[in-house]
């Protein structure tokens, strides 16, 4: 772990500054390509039909998608243009060796965007068939209040600032906490034209095979 990491009780680690503003700026160049092919979509909550006010897309072998339809899921291929999602950035592979300490592969990174008034509510993350796996996120652009509590609904929750080039992983009891994204902060950074934030997940998805 970088010397900066923040462990916390619950195995949630904090990386401020994982990512110096050059390798932030590399690391945006990469995900406005893979956006380029695989664009923004809206996804909606399955049992309301309620959009999400975040914005996604994804890179790798599975893409988290969510539709009224459908539900929560995973699948190989883009909801609106139908080709798979373009490849993981190189950067944020790297990341997942230098963080999860985990043997096998990321095999889906989300691609969250949030403008100012975007947010999400607290849930906990259960849709990947290998629970084992570490979740790792990287954070792009305006700074947020990340909420996270316990592993039951309803408990008291900490915030965290998540700032432009910060890393956490999720490992252990925290893999399975209520958190959510309470709202972003504008003008914490310059690296997006407008006061956006853009987070990465990355997961494994399937059970490693033997
Ligand atoms: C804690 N994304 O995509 S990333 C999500 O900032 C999600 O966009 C937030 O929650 C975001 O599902 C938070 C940090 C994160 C990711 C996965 C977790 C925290 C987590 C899984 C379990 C516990
Ligand atoms: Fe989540």
């Amino acid at each position: 772990m970088p010397p900066q990491a923040r462990v916390y009780a619950n195995g949630l680690v904090h990386v401020p500054a994982y990512l110096d503003p050059p390798a932030q700026h590399l690391l945006l160049s990469d995900i406005e390509a893979a956006l380029a092919a695989a664009p923004l979509f809206q996804p909606v909550m399955p049992k309301t039909g309620k959009a999400f006010s975040v914005r996604m897309s994804n890179c790798g072998p599975f893409g988290w998608v969510s539709d009224r339809a459908g539900g929560y899921r995973y699948q190989t291929l883009h909801p609106e243009t139908g080709k798979p999602w373009p490849k993981i950035p190189a950067a944020a592979l790297q990341a997942w060796t230098d963080l999860a300490a985990y043997a096998f592969a990321p095999e889906a990174c989300l691609i969250n965007y949030y403008d100012v008034s975007a947010r999400m509510g607290l849930h906990q993350d259960r849709d990947e068939a290998d629970l084992a796996a570490p979740v790792l996120s990287l954070s792009l652009g305006s700074s947020c209040i990340f909420r996270v509590g316990g592993t039951a609904r309803g408990g008291k929750t900490t915030a965290l600032e998540l700032a432009s080039g910060d890393a956490v992983v999720l490992a252990g009891a925290s893999r399975f906490a209520y958190h959510g994204v309470a709202r972003i902060i504008p003008g914490t950074s310059a690296l997006l034209p407008a006061a956006g934030r853009i987070n990465l997940t990355l997961r494994r998805v399937t059970r490693p095979s033997p």
